[in-house]
């Protein structure tokens, strides 16, 4: 069998009997010859083990014959050399030929149970209203096949098909440089910026303007925050007091993000003393598109099939609800990652799975997607517990995938990807960035309570993912997917289970809860998930309404 994606890595080693961790799949994906390296590692695995570590892989990849060395010894987490993540987990969808859409398979009506009609309230979120599914009496149609036709949404801004990286040193060089240029791009009208070696010949006392990544942040002796930018030409360090208004700007900085300064230099011309602040930010005024009719779509993720905690019965409500002449209108299914509980993705996650076989899992799923009516159009990108590699940019899901997924003809993208549905630009990603965004910035800015302001601030540094490293995993490739080069009207995430969503600058920020029950981690940490939520978009107003099927 070939050995050259992930699945096929964790299919094989399924059918030997072990699950593995995300990241010892990826390593024996990446190695020179994955055959050898699933060999190699299967010896080096204990006769007790019954996951397959990252550790027993390095391991056998130390002795195996000819390993790539590159996948070896790299960490995706590690800004050195670089991980070759990118080169076997490709899915090619261009080779991917489309099967028909077998429009009439997801028609099947079944008896819908009235969900809970209790109202959800949302005080922070002004314009939306919270509605649940059984306020009405729950009418099933017969075939609705044909009644709804929407459109394909375009897609843009999607690594599928398209990933050229092997996580060589210079390919991060180059992806980080072209972050710059295109962030650089938006903050340039804003400032009359000079690179780092220009101001670094000036002479004390100047005033100066620069754009660069955030490359260090500092607390000096006296409490001031030293802020180190990066530009392509070198480094120069920015001084924020701590009296400033502006100090408080500081505390929502990411490393690798791209900012601009205006200040004065110190009389030594050795630091710039910063006046002010700029993101690459959403203009105040930005004028979201919308739809020229009257149309819905149900924005979800984290659905999490092969869990014991997946909610079987939140779902079934959920799809028998799609059935009725009240959502009628709603003609798209956008899913924001997780489609899976996926194998070996954090420590004794096996202890809580139902389905043990990653494909199995995406056939239950399959027969999930089934219940939702055939007619609607289905969109949906992978999250970090799906089986494509880890680092982002993640590409849509191999063929192998797709075609168990087949039935209902998905458009199946990339995380992240910017999705055109009927006219209002939708930006999809899955939000593994939010952990990260949380973990940082201080609780009014983000927190886990209210997941879109963690979004705003994506927003308001036009990346999804900025700060490289720790969490969020970074395949270099030929450009940075991950900057938002346009505004969009609608963003969309997942991941941290919360339901949440507000307006920023005229963009809908909405992060879609997630239809697993809590998980055993999640009581341990306190993360009350907020399960069997459909957020429903007014495509023609950018209104939510959020309907319960708990
Ligand atoms: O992530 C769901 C949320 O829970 C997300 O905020 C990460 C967090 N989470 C869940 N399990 C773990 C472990 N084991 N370590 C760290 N963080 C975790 P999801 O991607 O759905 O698992
Ligand atoms: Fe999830
Ligand atoms: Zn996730």
């Amino acid at each position: 069998m070939p050995l050259e994606t992930p699945s096929r890595v964790v299919q094989a080693l399924a059918g030997r009997g072990y699950n593995a961790e995300r990241e010892a799949v990826t390593l024996i994906a990446d190695a020179e010859t994955p055959a050898l390296a699933l060999e190699a590692t299967l010896e080096a695995v204990p006769e007790d083990a019954l996951v397959v570590t990252t550790a027993h892989v390095r391991e056998a990849l130390g002795e195996a014959p000819a390993p790539d060395p590159d996948a070896v010894t790299d960490d995706a987490a590690s800004a050195e050399p670089a991980p070759s993540a990118a080169a076997a987990a490709q899915a090619s969808p261009d080779a991917f030929d489309d099967t028909p859409a077998e429009r009439g398979r997801g028609a099947n009506v079944r008896g819908a149970d009235a969900p809970d009609d209790s109202p959800v309230s949302d005080g922070a979120n002004p314009g939306s209203t919270v509605d649940s599914g059984g306020t009405t009496p729950v009418e099933t149609k017969g075939s609705r096949v044909g009644e709804r036709s929407p459109p394909e949404p375009v897609v843009a801004q999607d690594v599928t098909g398209q990933s050229t990286g092997t996580g060589e040193y210079d390919e991060f060089v180059r992806v980080f440089r072209d972050r710059y240029d295109r962030l650089a791009g938006q903050l340039r009208g804003r400032v009359n910026h000079r690179p780092a070696t220009a101001i670094q010949e000036m002479a004390g006392g100047t005033e100066a303007e620069m754009i660069g990544l955030v490359n260090d942040i500092r607390s000096t002796a006296s409490g001031h925050w030293l802020v180190e930018l990066e530009d392509t030409t070198g480094t120069f360090p920015c001084l924020v007091m701590k009296d400033r208004d502006i100090a408080d700007l500081v505390d929502e900085l990411l490393m690798d993000e791209c900012i601009a300064v205006s200040g004065t230099l110190a009389d030594d011309a050795g630091i710039l003393f910063v006046d002010a602040i700029h993101f690459p930010d959403v203009p105040r005024t930005y004028q979201p598109n919308t739809a020229d009719r009257h149309v819905q779509a149900a924005l979800v993720s984290d659905i999490h099939v092969g869990s014991q905690e997946f909610s079987a019965e939140a779902w079934g409500r959920f799809a028998d609800w799609l059935h009725t002449e009240e959502a009628e209108t709603v003609e798209y299914l956008l899913v924001a990652g997780d489609m899976v509980e996926g194998v070996g993705v954090y420590p004794n996650q096996d202890e809580e799975l139902d389905i043990v076989d990653i494909y199995e899992q995406y056939e239950t799923f399959s027969e999930h997607l089934k219940q939702v009516p055939g007619d609607m159009e289905i969109l949906m990108i992978p999250g970090n517990h799906d089986a494509v590699r880890l680092a982002e940019p993640q590409p849509g899901f191999d063929e192998e995938l797709r075609g168990i997924m087949s039935a209902h003809d998905p458009q199946i993208v990339g995380n992240p990807a910017l999705v055109t549905v009927e006219g209002v630009k939708v930006l999809m990603y899955h939000g593994v960035s939010l952990d990260e965004v949380i973990a940082e910035l201080p609780a009014e800015k983000a927190s886990y309570d209210d997941p879109h302001r963690a979004m705003y601030q994506l927003l308001k540094k036009r990346h999804v993912a900025p700060q490289f490293g720790d969490r969020t995993r970074l395949a270099p490739e030929e450009s940075d997917y991950l900057v938002m080069d346009e505004v969009p009207d609608v963003f969309h995430t997942g991941h941290v289970h919360k339901l949440g969503w507000g307006k920023y600058h005229n963009v809908l920020a909405v992060n879609s809860g997630c239809w697993q029950e809590q998980t055993a981690f999640q009581r341990s940490v306190n993360i009350d998930p907020d399960v069997g939520y459909a957020p429903i978009l007014d495509l023609d107003t950018l209104d939510m309404t959020v309907r319960k099927f708990t």
